[in-house]
């Protein structure tokens, strides 16, 4: 169907309208919401999956479903064979050199959990320093600031601009010889802010010190070459990406992941157990403990696929335009504040109207059919920098159009008009 979509529609129109042809790839898209058509834009909370993603892992339910790695038989062999196949999906995704380096995790959460109680706990030591910044989502603060306590290190913070842009010249200064590894919001969830991660993985790496990205919001969004970026560790989640939840993935580059210790135990990350002594399995096996969720390895590949045919490039730049021709129109409504306004901004709209709670924001909009997402966005560091308890977020992917930021600020009109 995609394929079918793609080409036929080639010749005769360009790659924005091919995209929005694609909307109807959305079952979830076509219902209605109190009444009116949904217009879905909480993207940075979770993505809506193509009827691809679905098939596929009805497929797997129907016709492959079995434990991995384990059995000799038929089945085993089958669904292996599809778990494995994903992790060389992957791998191409992201540009890694080897399938080793490809960790199949729960999401970003989980990935970044591993580095900092795998890698951190061995390398970060009393007085040492992390390094994040200061537009983190929780899952890129909490891991390092245990791992922190627990070791007697200290937490830094790179500052950044009302714009909220970080300020590279003090990221510069932060890096010293205290420093052990460095983690950064390849985009941010809460502002939109498309980080500069390759200088700022470059200026690390010029003092040995190793960077994990935090890819949730950028992977969906733009085309990602960990070796491009050179950067250590690389995190994103499925479900972020139009494939399900519970699976995700940490790109980790061989010669770290190979010294590290395990993260969790038990079956599967062994190559053989005794009482005295077990023997941990070899990259990436050693990183998955337990049964994987392999349904949602098998969607996620589907969706990367997907997204691979409809390309990249193309989605960056029909978003781009998306999201200027969105903050044109609900800037000029008055009493509204655009929360991130940095140059380099990807997809994400985060908003306050004076006056107004965004909770209340979200409630009313809800009635007429537009989701968004209202609260701190899991980035309350970042909600004190701005002096605001919360904002409302319309979050885009290349499914919303222009009608849909039509009807958002119709609707953010009508919140002002209720609420006075
Ligand atoms: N942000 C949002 O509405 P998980 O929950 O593990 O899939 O992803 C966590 C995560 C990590 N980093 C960034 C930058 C994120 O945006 C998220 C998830 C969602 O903004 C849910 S809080």
């Amino acid at each position: 169907m995609i394929e079918a979509t793609l080409n036929t529609a080639q010749p005769q129109v360009d790659g924005k309208a091919r995209l929005e042809l694609c909307r109807h790839h959305f079952p979830l898209l076509r219902q209605r919401v109190n009444g009116k058509p949904l217009v879905y834009l909480d993207n940075a909370a979770t993505s809506q999956k193509p009827q691809v993603v679905i098939d596929t892992i009805m497929r797997y339910y129907m016709e492959e479903n079995s434990n991995i790695h384990r059995g000799v038989h038929y089945l085993s062999e089958k669904a292996t064979e599809a778990y494995e196949g994903v992790r060389a999906t992957v791998r191409q995704f992201l540009n890694a050199g080897d399938t080793r380096e490809i960790i199949f995790v729960r999401g970003t959460t989980e990935a970044i959990n591993l580095v900092a109680h795998s890698y951190g706990r061995v390398h970060v030591g009393k007085d040492d320093e992390v390094l994040i910044s200061a537009m983190e989502h929780h899952s890129n603060i909490v891991p390092w600031q245990i791992v922190c306590e627990e070791r007697g290190a200290r937490l830094r913070v790179i500052p950044m601009n009302d714009a909220g842009e970080l300020l590279v010249e003090e990221y510069e200064k932060l890096l010293t010889p205290r420093t052990k590894i460095v983690g950064l919001a390849h985009v941010s969830n809460a502002l939109g802010t498309v980080n500069p991660v390759k200088t700022m993985v470059a200026m690390a790496h010029a003092r040995g010190i190793p960077v994990l990205l935090d890819g949730a919001q950028a992977v969906p969004h733009m085309r990602v070459d960990v070796r491009d970026l050179d950067c250590d560790f690389y995190a994103f989640s499925g479900h972020k990406v139009f494939g399900p939840t519970g699976i995700g993935v940490l790109y980790g580059r061989e010669s770290l992941l190979n010294a590290m210790p395990p993260y969790q135990s038990g079956g599967d990350m062994i190559k053989w157990v005794t009482f005295e002594k077990t023997v941990y399995n070899d990259l990436p096996y050693k990183f998955e403990a337990g049964t994987p969720s392999i349904a949602g390895g098998v969607g996620l590949g589907a969706a990367i696929e997907y997204l691979t045919k409809l390309d990249l490039d193309a989605i960056g730049l029909y978003e781009h335009d998306l999201l200027q021709y969105a903050t044109a129109r609900l800037s000029a409504v008055p009493r509204v504040r655009i929360v991130g306004t940095a140059r380099e901004k990807a997809a994400v709209l985060s908003f306050t109207v004076e006056g107004i709670h965004p909770h209340d924001i979200g409630t009313i909009l809800d009635l007429e059919g537009v989701a968004i997402r209202t609260g701190h966005h899991c980035a309350q560091p970042v909600m004190q920098r701005f002096g605001i308890p919360a904002t409302a977020r319309a979050s885009f992917a290349f499914y919303n159009t222009k009608e849909d930021v039509d009807v958002l600020v119709k609707s953010v009109e009508k919140v002002i008009e209720v609420l006075g």
